[in-house]
């Protein structure tokens, strides 16, 4: 049998060769998701965050014909300001490892790379879901289906509040995802604390996440978990705030006959100009904050 095409940093190698806590990163959020130099000077807040709680990052990217997992800052650097960059979902992960054009992975393809390489933690920004309109649109992102079927556990601030978020609760429901508010009894909103929606199940304590993933596998259900980890409140939007940028973004995507990859980037960099950049701000303190818990989760699954 072939090979994977995977190239692992010396760094991931030696800590999943230790049995170490290894906490995957995206790289969609770096080339889609925040202008530069912010998408390189968060990534690599995010992975120093990730190593002062005892946790080494996994990067994940694709880059000739190879998944990347663990980059080292040139690379991180290059990634960050090149063009013409795939945004990666299931559909297209193995298209650019063949045709070795470069590559992000959003959620959806970080979660299959995680898999892939043994690593069971992920933290982002934001999930993708059910885009508002999806009624006529069908744009639900792949982040779903891949949260349904893969197991790894992505703690996030909830879906990016762009979205229709009681769909897209709906159907990580239909899909046996369990999304648990990480102290919280509320779904969050992405920039905001709160949405007006009940999270499904929530758990306080990294140990108690540890301890439901344990009793999943014993009793043998596969697929991945969404923990709901609301931004702090020092760095919050209120949703009160955020709702008519989020509507004027929406109409913006729709006169601009936005569609399909493009949408959630565009959003995002919608509303930085909206917001005079203190979306931006949020979007970088939560990832940063998701980071955290996923360092803590990595370590209490191996505890
Ligand atoms: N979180 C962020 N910024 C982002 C994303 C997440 O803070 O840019 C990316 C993730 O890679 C996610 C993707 O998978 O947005 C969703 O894209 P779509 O809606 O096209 O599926
Ligand atoms: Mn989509």
């Amino acid at each position: 049998m072939a090979s994977l095409p995977i190239i692992y940093s010396p760094e991931v190698e030696a800590a999943l060769a230790a049995g170490k806590a290894v906490v995957a990163l995206e790289s969609t959020i770096v080339t889609h998701g925040m202008p530069y130099p912010d998408n390189v000077e968060t990534a690599r807040a995010v992975e120093a965050e990730i190593r002062a709680r005892g946790a080494v990052p996994a990067t994940i990217a694709v880059l000739d014909g190879h998944i990347r997992v663990g980059l080292d800052e040139a690379t991180l650097e290059r990634l960050g300001t090149m063009t013409g960059v795939m945004k990666l979902s299931r559909a297209d992960l193995a298209f650019a490892l063949a045709t070795k054009r470069p590559g992000s992975t959003t959620v959806a393809a970080t979660m299959i790379c995680a898999r892939l390489a043994g690593i069971d933690v992920f933290a982002t920004g934001g999930i993708g879901g059910v885009h508002q309109g999806a009624e006529e649109s069908f744009d639900i992102s792949a982040d779903l289906e891949e949260l349904g079927r893969t197991s790894v556990i992505v703690v996030a601030a909830g879906a990016k509040a762009i979205l229709d978020l009681p769909k897209t609760l709906e159907v990580l429901e239909t899909k046996g995802v369990p999304v648990i508010g990480f102290g919280t009894d509320e779904f969050p909103a992405f920039w905001s604390r709160s949405s007006g929606l009940k999270a499904p199940l929530r758990l306080d304590t990294a140990a108690e996440i540890a301890a439901f993933q344990k009793a999943r596998d014993l009793i043998g259900i596969a697929g991945g978990m969404l923990i709901a980890n609301p931004v702090p409140e020092a760095d919050e939007i209120p949703a009160v705030r955020m709702k008519g940028f989020i509507e004027a973004s929406l109409g913006a995507a729709r006169d601009a006959g936005i569609s399909a990859k493009a949408v959630t980037p565009f959003l995002l960099a919608d509303m930085f100009d909206r917001t005079a950049g203190s979306s931006l701000k949020t979007n970088i303190a939560l990832v940063m904050n998701n980071a955290r818990v996923a360092a803590d989760i990595a370590k209490a699954l191996k505890a």
